[in-house]
């Protein structure tokens, strides 16, 4: 279990593998969306709970933190990273919208977010903090994520983003008797 407090906020995140209970509350209602979307569709069970300790902008540090305590918990979960499958891709289209996301668990931290996204304010998400997200998710569990998506309607277009990355983290996510030998 991760617990990481700062002045800002409180991140409680606890992660299993396979459909276990999964309960997610946030302060930014989207932000609640797309972590429940991530971890259905990474196969994760578990809880995910941030509050609000300081109220300093619109959703910037519980977003950035959620971020960093869920790339821990991973990194807890895959442990030495020795028996996973490592890699993980996926393509999600929503609509009019696609994603295409690669990620290598394999302890290179690294992020790369390429998506036009308008700057507006989904339920208390300011989407000029999705490829802030990703940045905290991969620093944190030392993944490599690769997220690239288009689309008209913003909503779609970072929610079929978190789709492909559960999907990803699913396959990445997956035990293998292949160790991961070479980093
Ligand atoms: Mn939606």
């Amino acid at each position: 279990m991760i617990v990481r407090e700062t002045k800002e906020t409180r991140v409680i995140v606890e992660l299993q593998r396979g459909e276990g209970r999964l309960s997610v509350s946030t302060p930014v209602p989207f932000l609640t969306h797309m972590v429940e979307t991530l971890l259905y569709y990474a196969d994760l069970g578990g809880r995910v709970e941030a509050v609000v300790l300081r109220e300093l902008d619109e959703g910037h540090h519980v977003i950035e933190d959620v971020g960093l305590a869920l790339g821990m918990a991973l990194a807890e979960l895959v442990g030495d990273r020795r028996s996973i499958a490592r890699y993980g891709w996926a393509i999600v289209p929503m609509d009019e919208a696609e994603a295409i996301v690669a990620v290598d668990m394999g302890g290179r931290p690294f992020w790369s977010v390429k998506a036009r996204l308008p700057s507006a304010v989904l339920g208390g998400y300011p989407l000029y903090m999705f490829p802030h997200f990703v940045r905290s998710l991969a620093s944190e569990s030392k993944s490599t994520i690769h997220v690239r998506a288009s689309g008209e309607d913003p909503h779609h277009i970072v929610e079929a983003a978190h789709k492909a990355l559960g999907l990803a983290l699913k396959q990445a996510l997956a035990p293998s008797n292949k160790p991961v030998t070479t980093k």
